[in-house]
């Protein structure tokens, strides 16, 4: 089924230029936190840019949270949004325990006791992926968390293959980047994110954010 740029979550045209052989060429940047930030969202559809499920991309797609702002399993805990602002003293926790305040604007994450909370993007159309980059902190009283485990894939004609993974702990802001080889992906072909429990999903709360990145392309 043909994927549409039109849709929840938009996408920011960062730049084109015409190269010195008059190839017109364009990059793009795809962010996540653009997905929750006009509330009430809308029922998921497997048709939209990025999609939110169990475990992995094989797994449901997590229904509408009570409040339209986020999309969650509430049997398992697992929960992605809403949107979190650089700032924010909401997401301080107010306990005893040593605190943050959110460093960025990103998304709040919870993984599952069982399943983890998968984000998956759905490649539009034909594209090089020149980087990823993902930020991720924990709020809240996450200082009582064991750590999230982050995994990020590509899923090119339904074969998965590991870009990167990496844990975050409470307090430090994690700013990871991938860029070591350019990603082509055909219209369909997904990137990942698998946000983990790390053998323990209490207090693992999350602001993340994941960016990303075209390379310009010739026609
Ligand atoms: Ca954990």
């Amino acid at each position: 089924m043909k994927k549409s740029l039109v849709n929840l979550c938009g996408v920011l045209l960062v730049f084109g230029v015409v190269g010195m052989s008059g190839v017109v060429s364009m990059a793009a940047t795809f962010e996540l936190r653009d997905c929750f930030e006009s509330p009430p969202l809308s029922e998921q559809s497997a048709n939209n840019l990025w999609t939110f499920h169990s475990q992995d991309h094989n797994g449901g797609m997590f229904p509408l949270g009570p409040e339209a702002t986020t999309y969650q399993i509430t049997a398992d805990d697992e929960i992605i949004g809403p949107v979190i602002s650089s700032g924010d003293l909401a997401w301080v926790s107010g306990y005893s325990g040593p605190e943050s305040v959110p460093t960025f604007d990103g998304v709040f994450v919870h993984p599952g006791k069982a399943n983890a909370t998968a984000v998956v993007f759905h490649a539009p159309k034909a594209m090089s992926i020149s980087e990823i980059k993902l930020r991720s902190e924990g709020v809240y009283d996450s200082a009582y968390s064991n750590g999230i485990s982050v995994t990020v894939n590509s899923v090119i004609s339904g074969v998965t293959k590991q870009i990167g993974s990496f844990t975050f702990f409470f307090p430090s802001m994690v700013e990871t980047s991938y860029t070591h080889s350019t990603i082509a992906l055909q219209e369909g072909d997904m990137i990942e994110i698998v946000y983990g429990n790390n053998g323990d999903h209490h207090f693992d709360h999350g602001n993340v954010n994941v960016f990303i990145f075209t390379t310009k392309r010739r026609k």
